[in-house]
């Protein structure tokens, strides 16, 4: 049998992919679930055939031309990819594959998390309760804002933007987005197109982000068009930190302009903005997006399927470089 290829692999991973990883590949593993340094990360990938990453490790172009010898392909734990200098990756001969669709549903379900719990004051309500502050049933307490019958935007209309929007409707929603390119109509779903982002906010009580946090993307959201949202607005927050300007977003919720707001991602994650901790109307998750049993199992297997496919001279399925 042709020997089993190195793997680093950056961060611990659920318990049944770590074993099929260990059945067909030489793991260097990160027992304790280190942070690495970026020196750490490159002298381990140095004795690597593959590396199996998470989006907690930056990949920069002096990193990836360092280990470029020997390291052939980065498999990512996770759709985005962000934290890996792609175009450095693609020069140097570097393949890197993702985790999509495997996550759709589960980030879906956090986003309408995020959206209910910042439109309930769920944050409020619970801590009230836990604190033993509550004390009875009041008919002018914690009063929200409904999900049904307001509209809401999505920025960003690939898989989980469009699986946010199935959701939105059985709330009783009405869907609008701005996508670069108009969907089909049966992507569509009776969502309305709108071509660009600053048409798009002035129509949305609700506002939920699932583009990439690519550098085109860093601040899409900024001061600017986050004031073109109507008073009141609700954003949510559940892609990359970087696409809103999370000063900004601040400063919106502090000056009563925003109802509430949502964030299962920060812009310096995770040195998250302490500011946040102390906003009763910020709904707040440490990126749990894809946490879940089943997800989790299926993006490491995604991984292991791109890496094997790969090892044995075959077109890794999930490739974006
Ligand atoms: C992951 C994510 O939990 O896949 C992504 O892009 O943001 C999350 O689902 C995280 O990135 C782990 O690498």
């Amino acid at each position: 049998m042709a020997e089993r290829p190195v793997v680093f692999v950056t961060r611990r991973l659920p318990a049944a992919v770590e074993a099929r990883l260990a059945e067909r590949f030489v793991p260097i593993p990160n027992s304790e679930d280190r942070a690495w340094t970026a020196e750490e990360l490159v002298e381990r990938a140095r004795r690597a055939d593959a590396v199996l990453t998470t989006a907690t490790e930056r990949w920069t172009a002096e990193m990836l031309a360092a280990v470029a010898g020997r390291v052939r392909i980065l498999a990512t734990f996770s759709v985005g990819t962000d934290h890996i200098d792609l175009e450095a990756a693609r020069r140097l001969g570097i393949v890197v594959t993702h985790t999509p669709d495997v996550l759709t549903e589960a980030t879906a379900d956090v986003a309408l998390l995020c959206l209910l719990g910042a439109a309930r004051r769920a944050f409020e309500a619970q801590r009230d309760l836990r604190a033993g502050v509550w004390t009875r049933w009041s008919p002018t307490g914690y009063l929200g804002l409904e999900l049904h019958g307001r509209t809401l935007g999505i920025v960003g209309m690939g898989r989980i933007g469009r699986a946010v929007a199935r959701r939105a409707r059985g709330f009783g929603m009405t869907v609008r987005y701005h996508n670069r390119r108009r969907l089909p109509p049966e992507l569509e779903e009776g969502a309305i197109w709108h071509e660009t982002l600053d048409e798009l906010l002035p129509h949305c009580a609700f506002l939920s982000v699932h583009c990439p946090g690519t550098p085109e993307n860093r601040h899409l959201l900024d001061r600017r068009r986050l004031a073109l949202l109507p008073r009141g607005a609700v954003v949510v927050n559940t892609a990359r930190g970087n696409v809103i300007d999370e000063a900004a977003l601040l400063e919106a919720l502090d000056s009563g302009r925003f109802f509430a707001v949502g964030l299962d991602v920060f812009e310096n994650e995770p040195d998250v903005d302490h500011r946040w901790f102390t906003r009763p109307r910020a709904f707040l998750l440490p990126h749990i997006g894809s946490a879940t049993v089943e997800t989790r199992d299926a993006m490491g297997f995604r991984c292991l399927e791109s890496l094997e496919a790969f090892f044995a001279g075959r077109e890794p399925p999930h490739r974006v470089v």
